[in-house]
């Protein structure tokens, strides 16, 4: 039996942070960072079922063309994300009543709609990034026994090749869903390594008022090539969101909006219209 100080519930049942019961979620979830987003997805749903938010994390459940779909707020950052699917896989696949973890587990499907900075010239602002893998640079998901999941060999090259210095931890790979990335992939979409951060300026590479311990590090990232896959965008949540959802058996994607490009230097001109073209992109492809 999981002890009540180990996983939390409020005193209406709820997970403890979500403000979740497991009948207020789909197994169809998309995740954003902006709680700001959650209704720029739902505005298009038939009907909406059910509604909360606490703190950065808003959910949405309804339909959409016949499909139940769930949209959540993960705020920023891989430390937001280790709530958010241990809480949800907590309402799928453990008895909240027992306190016991079930018998016959449940597989979410995740996909994030997120914004990203792209690495590659090439890559241009408004373009879209799936990310094939998560390079985790943060040090989150290291709190788990990983190895089984990660990708060894593409870890060492990294390290190899960014000459990374172990004291800010070792950066971790893991990879996509390989369902979803068929189910959403196109010759629209960029795909490559998505790099996941633990902060947005020094661990990002941006220099404000503060030396950063490897200004090099991006154009390092920018040049890394392994089996022909390049690092093309870096932001904060998905290499977190791969972890744990292949530790804990769900599946995941993350989709990019590129609104900025940091090789060129350059912002979008509107990248709110970038997020809603993914949005329709995204949306168009669950129910296809
Ligand atoms: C930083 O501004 C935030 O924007 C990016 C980063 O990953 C980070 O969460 O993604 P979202 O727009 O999805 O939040």
């Amino acid at each position: 039996m999981i002890q009540s100080s180990e996983l939390i519930l409020n005193p209406d049942g709820s997970v403890y942070h979500l403000n979740l019961k497991p009948e207020n979620i789909a197994h169809d979830i998309i995740f954003v960072g902006d709680q700001n987003r959650v209704e720029k997805i739902t505005q298009f749903f038939d009907s909406i079922e059910f509604s909360t938010q606490k703190r950065e994390f808003k959910t949405q459940t309804g339909i959409y063309k016949g499909k139940r779909i769930t949209v959540m707020s993960t705020g920023i950052g891989p430390d937001n994300i280790d709530i958010v699917v241990n809480e949800l896989d907590a309402l799928v696949n453990i008895d909240l009543d027992t306190r016991k973890p079930k018998e016959e587990l449940t597989s979410l499907n995740i996909i994030r709609i997120g914004t990203s900075g792209s690495l590659q010239k090439d890559i241009p602002v408004d373009s879209f990034v799936m990310s094939k893998f998560g390079l985790g640079l943060d040090n989150m998901l290291r709190s788990y026994l990983i190895d089984k999941i990660t990708s060894y060999a593409i870890e060492e090259a990294f390290l190899n090749h960014t000459n990374w210095d172990i004291r800010k931890g070792k950066p971790y790979v893991v990879k996509c869903s390989e369902k979803l990335e068929k189910l959403i992939e196109s010759d629209k979409i960029f795909k490559g390594i998505t790099a996941t951060a633990g902060g947005f300026y020094g661990p990002q590479g941006r220099v404000l008022r503060l030396e950063i311990q490897d200004p090099e590090l991006n154009d390092k990232m920018d040049n890394f090539n392994f089996d022909d896959n390049r690092i093309t965008n870096l932001e904060m949540e998905t290499a977190a969101i791969y972890g744990l959802s292949a530790l804990l058996g769900h599946h995941a994607l993350s989709l990019n909006a590129i609104i900025a490009n940091r090789a060129s230097g350059t912002f979008s001109e509107d990248p709110y219209k970038a997020v809603d073209e993914l949005i329709a992109y995204t949306l168009n492809k669950l129910v296809e």
